[in-house]
């Protein structure tokens, strides 16, 4: 199938499969216009960096340029396929957008300078802080789209070398709740489930996951199976009629922010009828007769009157989820990104662990990722977490990591959890955080309420250094901006979702000065002198693969154990599952395959935390609960989110993601057929409510909430009445306007709220208020794309 085609089927051909069978391979490429494979002169290995899915792929170089891609057949994770925005996104690298130079603030303005002075500048700053301060000062806010070595070099320079408990990155925005609830659950973070289940399973649950356009590839193999024999039942949780909500079953289409409520009400199905496989809970969960009690306040008819869905759907879903033999769930933003985001995420982990389905094939949960490299931010300690799923709250631990990096324990800040994002941001609001680093994220477009952000980030007394690879709406506000090199110009490796690792070879060198990430790293701690207990240099290694073998023994022995991996063994065939060492040379499929989990506790990475405080639990209080090592199953109780409509902003706000972009365009919106196939952002109303304020389809409308607003034209679907959604690709960059940095409108978080999950600390982009007035008549349709939700 070419790629043309692919603008307008996204999901390609079909390759029908039965249960247990294997997905059958298919062959996705796509070259710049003229050329063939034969006019290839290499291919270079490397994996998708638009999405979590891990869809392998060879990248083409002629004349040492990349010309195009193609998908890797024989990869576990993708069988040769690729996502439309893979076979397009490449060539952003080329674009005359690249930044080349450092760059430094000079009388207001940004002007191009060297490397030396860049650094200089950093550094110095960094010391002054440090004398002035302490390591309070200084904060880093990194991404989940560089790479693992990266990570953990980042890591030591801030925990290890500054010694600051300010590091996250936006990966808290992504799957802080992934992760949080992978932790309450197991007391661990790491995928319990594998890719492979969709081959197996016989039901399919999708919590708040549009997989069609978020993992394009993942959906293929799920319309694969279910267009061959014996095809699993499909359960849809999500408001908007998206391509999974058409194929479903069931589709279940809550009021926003009702998770909690609807989940509760599967529960207690569940229980009533008692689908639960007891043996199971005695020898491998401790907490069941908690949510046994607890979802006793929740039969259909209670949670269908929370979540505004018919009781009889909720019974439907139920009986489904618990009749399976194998049962996949998913789950993604609608949960993560919403109201109780951790609780709601947690019940899911339950039905599982209630039904007794993990660790076997078709039985997995998969906790979605969304960043290609966000397991990496995790696992390395870039999200503040420390590496290998160390526990900040276990001294051992903390001596451990000591011994692996040769400093005093003492050194590595441990006295309370990570500083999340939100609160950093509060801290360099309030002046106590002075210098900010960002690296690979957009902050002034995908942090919540950026009326505020950019207030924030443009203080005086802010010394911001933002490294990317383009002048994003960030970089434009720092006082120094340093050129990046990025996926293709650099190798490292990284970690999807099912905990496949690829390598990234790079295949061309970066434009100009550009540096890769993890260079830049290095240099900063040789400049700053950053010293191991003994005096010699803290950061030991000087490349990627150094980098790699330096992180392995960081995780020795530790869930996350890459020791059996290394950069020749992940070359020529397929990515491979972590853990992977001596015991499982060739990486391992599912985890807790046996009902043992990482949770005994002097291993596990977390001791959890109140699901609805969000106050961390005392070791000594989890010894009590778990001391064994089991599952720990949690219950919750609905609560309705902070902000609920009113009479001035009667919508429910909903954000969220469209097929053809990534996240703040800056890639996506630099590849002429993505950026053609969604030119601008748009709003999705309801008929009914279409209806009601006379609106119609094209309508130019101005979107409010209390914080801010945007205008946007009228896209009419089937999504529920009382919701709007907004995609949040838009900041006020734009191929064809350049940078207007006074026109702010059109992006969706200027109206989104401060706030955040007690447990994960993850923002709320789903569940605002808002208000929707008509500016003026259609003069056309609205730019929304003709596929997935908003067909
Ligand atoms: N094309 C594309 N793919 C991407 C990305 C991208 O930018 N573009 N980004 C990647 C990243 S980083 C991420 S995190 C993932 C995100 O992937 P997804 O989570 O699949 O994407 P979203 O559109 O953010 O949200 C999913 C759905 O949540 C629903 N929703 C909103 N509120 C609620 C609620 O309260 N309850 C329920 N049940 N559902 C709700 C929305 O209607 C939406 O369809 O995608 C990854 N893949
Ligand atoms: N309203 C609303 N807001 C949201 C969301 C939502 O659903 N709704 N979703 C949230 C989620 S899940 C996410 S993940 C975030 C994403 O938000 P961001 O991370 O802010 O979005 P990106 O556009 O991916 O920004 C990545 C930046 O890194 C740069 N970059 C790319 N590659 C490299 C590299 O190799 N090195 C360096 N140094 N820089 C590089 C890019 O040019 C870009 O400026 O947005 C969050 N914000
Ligand atoms: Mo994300």
């Amino acid at each position: 199938m070419t790629a043309k085609d692919r603008i307008a089927e996204p999901w390609g051909t079909r390759t029908p499969y039965g249960p247990g069978e294997q997905w059958p391979q298919r062959t996705d490429i796509h070259l710049q216009e003229g050329l063939s494979a034969e006019d290839v002169d290499r291919w270079v290995q490397s994996a998708s960096i638009l999405h979590s899915n891990g869809d392998a792929m060879d990248i083409a170089v002629k004349d040492d340029r990349i010309v195009g891609v193609r998908g890797r057949e024989a990869d576990r994770v993708n069988h040769g396929r690729l996502g439309v925005k893979d076979l397009y996104g490449w060539q952003a690298n080329a674009s005359p957008d690249r930044l080349t130079r450092p760059l430094v603030r000079e009388g207001g303005r940004l002007v191009e300078t060297d490397w030396d002075t860049a650094m200089g500048r950093i550094v110095e700053r960094t010391q002054q802080l440090l004398a002035d301060q302490g390591p309070s000062a200084v904060g880093f806010y990194t991404t989940g789209q560089l790479f693992a070595e990266e990570y953990y070099t980042l890591g030591i320079v801030a925990h290890g070398g500054i010694g600051t408990n300010h590091v996250d990155g936006n990966t808290r925005l992504c799957t802080a709740t992934a992760a949080e609830a992978l932790k309450e659950s197991f007391a661990s973070d790491g995928q319990p489930g594998s890719y492979t289940d969709i081959d197996h399973a016989d039901a399919i649950c999708l919590y708040g996951h549009n997989v069609a356009e978020t993992q394009s590839v993942l959906w293929m193999r799920m319309l694969d199976r279910l267009e061959g024999p014996n095809p699993p039942k499909l359960v849809c949780v999500d408001p908007r009629p998206t391509e999974v909500a058409r194929h479903a079953t069931v589709h279940l289409a809550p009021l926003p922010g009702t998770n909690v409520a609807l989940m509760n009400g599967l529960l207690h199905e569940i229980i009533a009828h008692d689908w639960v496989d007891h043996a199971y809970l005695e020898a491998h969960a401790v907490g069941f007769d908690e949510l046994a009690t607890r979802v006793k306040d929740y039969p259909p008819e209670v949670a269908a009157h929370i979540c505004d869905v018919p009781a009889e759907q909720i019974r439907e879903a139920a009986a489904i989820i618990g009749q399976a033999d194998r049962l996949l769930s998913t789950v993604l933003q609608g949960f993560y990104q919403s109201n109780q985001a951790t609780a709601a995420s947690v019940q899911v982990n339950n039905i599982h662990i209630v039904r007794g389905m993990l660790g076997k094939p078709g039985c997995g949960v998969l906790q979605m990722n969304g960043q290609p490299t966000a397991q990496n931010t995790r696992e390395c300690g870039g999200d503040g977490d420390l590496p290998a799923f160390r526990n900040w709250s276990n001294d051992e631990h903390i001596k451990d990591l000591a011994r692996v990096w040769n400093v005093d324990p003492m050194e590595i800040p441990h006295y309370s959890p990570p500083t999340h994002v939100m609160q950093m941001m509060r801290y360099a609001e309030d002046g106590s955080i002075k210098l900010l680093w960002i690296s690979g994220t957009n902050p002034a477009v995908s942090l919540p309420e950026l009326p505020r952000v950019r207030s924030i980030l443009t203080q005086e007394r802010l010394f911001v250094v933002v490294q990317d690879i383009f002048l994003s709406e960030t970089a434009q506000l720092a006082d120094v901006v340093l050129p990046a090199a990025t996926w293709g110009e650099k190798t490292g490796t990284f970690t999807n979702v099912d905990r496949t690792v690829h390598l990234s070879e790079k295949a061309v060198d970066p434009p100009g000065e550009a540096k890769a990430d993890l260079e830049i790293f290095i240099d900063y701690a040789h400049r700053l002198g950053l010293k191991d207990k003994d005096g010699a240099p803290l950061v030991k290694w000087h490349d990627a693969e150094s980098a790699f073998e330096a992180w392995k023994e960081c995780t020795r022995g530790r869930p996350c154990d890459y020791t059996g991996m290394t950069y020749e063994k992940l070359r020529g065939g397929s990515g491979i599952q972590w853990p992977c060492n001596d015991e499982h040379p060739d990486g391992t499929e599912r985890l807790y395959e046996d009902g043992k989990f990482f949770s005994a506790p002097e291993y596990c990475e977390s001791y959890g935390r109140d699901l609805i405080t969000g106050a961390p639990v005392e070791p000594t209080e989890y010894k009590a609960l778990n001391p064994t090592g089991k599952a720990v199953i949690k219950a919750a109780g609905y609560m309705p989110p902070h902000e609920i409509p009113s009479e001035d902003f009667p919508f429910i706000l909903i954000t969220g993601r469209t097929l053809y972009h990534f996240h703040t365009r800056t890639k996506t919106g630099r590849a002429p057929e993505l950026q053609a196939a969604a030119p601008d952002v748009w709003v999705e109303v309801s008929e009914h409510d279409a209806a009601a304020q006379g609106l119609a389809e094209g309508d130019l409308l101005e979107v409010s909430s209390p914080r801010g607003s945007l205008r946007a034209k009228a896209r009419i679907t089937a999504i529920r009445s009382g919701v709007v959604f907004v995609p949040f690709h838009y900041g006020y960059w734009d191929t064809e306007g350049g940078h207007a940095p006074d026109d702010v409108g059109r992006a969706a978080n200027e109206l989104t709220i401060t706030d955040w999950d007690a447990c994960s600390k993850q923002p709320i982009f789903k569940t605002a208020a808002a208000r929707i007035e008509k500016v003026a008549d259609a003069d056309g349709p609205s730019p929304a794309p003709r596929i997935g939700a908003t067909r």
